[in-house]
This record gives structure tokens, C-alpha cells and sequence, in this order.
């Protein structure tokens, strides 16, 4: 899933493989972008020693934003951000036997001094942490900006759009 660059600017890390589909709405969205990015699968619960090397080296590798995405008992986020002051965006995966409010719960309810900045759950989110991460990027990055401007208008027009279908069937 990591496209070929040398140099990404987003790591996105995933628990486990399973979460791949609903992480996938992210990926697309950084390419669209054009972000540069690596993904990779990594568990805070089942490869901690990982994760944490993986984090430590993250700002001196070049990584601005990381994006963790986990279910159930979802620690990824966490424990990502205990370690490092780059950003981190977590996703909440959906699903379970809690529908992903475990996650959702496991992920926002930091203690204060470690934000996790946490999106809503599934799909929806998973796009949403690409879009935060590219305005996060944007601040530095002029063309960037340019693009969140004309995704929005994309967005305005496409609302534009459905309400002229409305009113025509009316
Ligand atoms: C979490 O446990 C992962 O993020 C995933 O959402 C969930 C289930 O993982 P698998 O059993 O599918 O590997 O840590």
C-alpha cells in the first residue's frame, strides 16, 4: 500500500491487517492529495517493542503527521503519542461486539498532555484523518492549501448539485 517515495511525510499505522478496508479510505484520500506516505501494520498490545522503536524514530525519519487506526481495546493511538510530540490522528475501527465505541472510547480518553486528535468511527473517519492530516501539512505548504480550497468547492458544488436534482423532481 505504500506508494513508491523515499521521503513520505505521513506514517499511517494500522493494528492488524483486518483493518486495512476501513483504513483504505484514508490512503486513497492521502493520494489524492499527493501526500507522500507509508503504511504499516503495527499493534500496540502485540508487537509494543515495534511500535515503540517505530515511533522514536519517526520526526528524525521525516514523518510530520502519524495516523493510528485500531478496534476494540484500541491503544495504537495512545501509545504512538506517548512517545513522540509529532501529531497523532486516531481512527477508531467499527465493528465488534461494541460496534467500534470501544475503540472510539479506547482513543479519545486520553489523559491531559497527550492529545490524540480522534475521528469518528470507520469509513468516515478514516477519510477525515487524511483531510486533518493535509490541513495539518497545509499550514507550511501553500499549493497544499490551494488543493483543501478547491476540495471544498468540489464539495460545495457537488451539495449544489443535489439540491438542483431535488428541486427538479419536486
Ligand atoms: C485490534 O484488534 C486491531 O486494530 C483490529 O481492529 C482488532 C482485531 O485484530 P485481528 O484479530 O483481526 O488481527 O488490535
Amino acid at each position: 500500500m505504500t506508494p513508491a517515495n523515499s521521503d513520505p511525510r505521513v506514517a499511517v499505522l494500522m493494528g492488524s491487517d483486518s483493518d486495512l478496508p476501513t483504513v483504505k479510505h484514508c490512503l486513497d484520500a492521502l493520494k489524492e492529495f499527493g501526500i507522500p506516505f507509508e503504511a504499516h501494520v503495527m499493534s500496540a498490545h502485540r508487537s509494543p517493542e515495534r511500535t515503540r522503536a517505530f515511533a522514536l524514530r519517526a520526526e528524525e525519519r521525516g514523518i510530520r503527521v502519524l495516523i493510528c487506526a485500531a478496534g476494540g481495546a484500541a491503544h495504537l493511538a495512545g501509545a504512538v503519542a506517548a512517545i513522540t510530540t509529532l501529531p497523532v490522528i486516531g481512527i477508531p475501527i467499527g465493528g465488534g461486539a461494541l460496534n467500534g465505541v470501544d475503540a472510539l472510547y479506547a482513543t479519545v480518553q486520553m489523559p491531559p498532555g497527550i492529545p490524540v486528535a480522534t475521528v469518528a468511527i470507520g469509513d468516515m473517519g478514516a477519510k477525515n484523518a487524511a483531510i486533518l492530516a493535509v490541513e495539518m501539512l497545509s499550514l507550511a505548504d501553500l499549493d497544499l492549501r490551494e488543493k483543501l480550497r478547491a476540495y471544498r468547492a468540489k464539495l460545495d458544488k457537488a451539495v449544489a448539485e443535489k439540491d438542483a436534482k431535488l428541486q427538479a423532481s419536486l
